[in-house]
């Protein structure tokens, strides 16, 4: 696998980076996780957007432009052969010393990796996912924005921990107030009548591409959506639920903490935004 590294392309066994590295050292530096679909892309521009955003929250210079960022996942892709994918493109605040003063770290590091990614298995997408609430909360956007994509993943981490040590994949984590934020990797839809409701970012929700991608889709198939805070309350009385995120797609959840949510199988406007999820990326995106 060759992987693009500060400007090369380099094999995997050459691609290092420093133990000095503040990435390394204080999670120091941001991250996308992007979706390659039959050659393309997709949504390379809103990925962009929020990568440039979150590096500007945390005053992080990336090195590269806009425009040489996309060649160079572009060419990373093109270097693997790469024609349905994931592309994981991290900046981290590069080379310095103990210490946490990112001020004194001279230049960011960019690499990105060009493979595939753990998916769920295909059968959640038939009989739909069980999730618990997690204890862990998600953290507070006074003590660090959750709008950040960065390299410290530890909070959702130790939720994804009481996810798995209660035999499913996925947890909701509920904010300091008590609403819904979102799930350890995924953003939480429900349907309730013909509207879509999805935690507001200002819950604690990541700004999700999915999460935009099948707000538009609904919008343009005659559903109303909306973004009210949700408790545990309106996700257990929903006519349906489903997850959205750039490994997940969409994935349907039938219960959450032993309850069945709706009929407690995946629900037809979660198939049908599936299905039109699914076309959009057969036919749009970057070309590599
Ligand atoms: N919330 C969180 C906390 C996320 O990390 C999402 C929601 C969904 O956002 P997108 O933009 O993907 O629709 C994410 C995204 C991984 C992995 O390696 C994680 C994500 C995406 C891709 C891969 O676990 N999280």
């Amino acid at each position: 696998m060759q992987i693009y590294l500060d400007g090369k392309l380099v094999p995997e066994s050459e691609a290092k980076i420093s133990v000095f590295d503040h990435g390394v050292l204080y999670g120091d530096g941001v991250f996308e996780g992007i979706r390659v679909y039959h050659g393309r892309i997709f949504k390379l521009a809103e990925h962009l957007d929020r990568l440039f955003a979150s590096a500007r929250a945390i005053m992080l210079t990336i090195p590269l432009s806009r425009e040489e960022l996309t060649r160079a996942c572009r060419e990373t892709c093109a270097a693997n052969g790469l024609r349905d994918g994931y592309i994981r493109l991290v900046v981290t605040r590069g080379v310095g010393y103990l210490g946490l003063n990112p001020f004194k770290c001279p230049k960011a590091s960019v690499f990105i990796i060009a493979s595939t990614i753990e998916l769920y298995p295909e059968a959640v997408y038939r009989e739909g996912l069980k999730l618990i609430t997690a204890a862990t909360q998600r953290i507070n956007p006074a003590a660090l924005s959750p709008s950040i994509k960065s390299l410290n993943y530890l909070n959702n981490i130790l939720a994804k921990i009481e996810a798995v040590n209660a035999g499913t994949v996925e947890a909701i984590m509920l904010n300091s107030d008590g609403y819904v934020a979102e799930c350890t990797g995924d953003n939480l839809f429900l349907v309730r009548g013909n509207r879509l409701e999805t935690p507001p970012v200002s819950a604690g929700a990541l700004n999700g591409i999915t999460r935009g991608v099948v707000m538009e889709l609904a919008r343009g198939m005659g559903w109303a959506v909306a973004e009210p805070n949700l408790t545990r309350y309106d996700v257990m009385t929903a006519d349906e639920c489903f997850l959205t995120g750039t490994a997940a797609e969409i994935v349907p959840v039938v219960s959450v903490d032993g309850r069945a949510i709706g009929s407690g199988r995946p629900g037809a406007v979660t198939l049908q935004l599936t299905d039109a999820f699914r076309k959009l990326t057969q036919t749009t995106g970057t070309v590599i």
